[in-house]
């Protein structure tokens, strides 16, 4: 695979150095997961999908999917007539960047880009219902503090928590009125996530095995922020970058800033976030497979119905149709 441009490399088709992607083969809107078996499960849900010729761990052959060789999968096609695409991207805060860095380049116009996850609880929340985030802040280990060097500037907390950065809050109260039609009110709850740079020391696990000096961090973190209800490792980074996104293609109003700089038309992207509580952390409590197999599928109905209840504007701020991998489906339905 050659590639150019070292700022932002591409392969000779256009495709993302990491994700895969190009243009045409993302939709506007995308609901993003870490596991990629969860993602085909999601895919049933799609239009068009013939669940008696696809088995059951396969991709349904109608839509467009592809498996980049770092691990990104990507499947598009229509929910309800409106193009949709998932994309699975493992996990961690890193592989959050170059999932939303790399469709961003692709995609024309505004985008939503809706997180099902799971997570851990650190609230009344129990194995199995589903927490919608207002906000998220990012717990940091603060690698400083376990340094030889006792003169180390920064050493004395060992674990570092940054601001809450917010979901948009229209698709957060649209979440959880289609996760509560789903699941009932009872199963679904709102508050701060609090995502971790790792499973372990990050998320206050305990392991003989390191020094990790994280034995206080639960009380750390309700004392940062008391609504603090779950715990996970990629939400944090989709609010920061839909907060920090620009215009794509970066579109220059004209008028001056105070510094004589243009201003550039800001936040292209409005994020959301879901996730079905997998641990307990208060009771130590693990989800069983069941629940697992109930849940994510009704789960994915409510993202879904809320990833095309949220407007985007009119079609014409859209990705075109024209060349895209979604043509042939909206086409097939009279759409265009
Ligand atoms: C850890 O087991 C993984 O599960 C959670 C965490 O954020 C982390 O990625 O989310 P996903 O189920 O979406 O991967």
């Amino acid at each position: 695979m050659s590639m150019s441009n070292a700022n932002f490399p591409m392969d000779a088709e256009g495709r993302t150095y990491h994700v895969g992607v190009k243009r045409g083969e993302l939709a506007n809107r995308i609901l993003t997961v870490g596991d990629p078996a969860r993602a085909i499960i999601l895919s049933r849900s799609l239009d068009g999908v013939n669940l008696e010729n696809t088995a059951s761990k396969a991709i349904p052959s109608n839509l467009f999917s592809f498996a980049s060789h770092r691990g990104f999968l990507t499947i598009t096609g229509l929910y309800k007539g409106v193009p949709v695409s998932i994309v699975a991207i493992g996990m961690g805060v890193s592989m959050m960047d170059f999932f939303v860095r790399e469709c961003r380049a692709v995609v024309d116009g505004p985008m939503i880009i809706i997180r099902l996850g799971s997570c851990g609880s650190l609230s009344d929340a129990t194995v199995g219902d589903i927490c919608v985030p207002s906000g998220s802040y990012l717990v940091q280990r603060n690698v400083n503090h376990f340094a030889d060097d006792v003169s180390a500037v920064d050493v004395a907390m060992p674990y570092h928590l940054s601001k809450v950065f917010t979901a948009d809050e229209e698709i957060a109260k649209t979440l959880v009125k289609n996760m509560s039609l789903q699941l009932g009110s009872d199963h679904v709850w709102s508050g701060i996530n609090a995502t971790a740079d790792s499973f372990y020391s990050s998320q206050g696990r305990q392991d003989e095995n390191f020094v990790d000096d994280n034995q206080e961090l639960f009380t750390e973190l309700v004392r940062h922020e008391p609504r603090t209800m779950t715990l996970e490792m990629e939400t944090f980074v989709l609010f920061h970058l839909a907060k920090t996104s620009t215009g794509a293609p970066l579109i220059r109003s004209g008028s001056s800033g105070a510094n004589g700089e243009e201003t550039l038309r800001k936040n292209s992207i409005r994020a959301g976030a879901c996730m079905m509580v997998f641990a307990q952390r208060k009771s130590n409590a693990f989800i069983a497979k069941e629940d697992v197999i109930r849940v994510e599928p009704i789960a994915g109905k409510a993202a879904f119905d809320s990833l095309i209840e949220v407007s985007l504007g009119g079609v014409d701020a859209l990705h075109p149709n024209g060349g895209s991998v979604w043509e042939r489906a909206l086409s097939a339905i009279g759409a265009i």
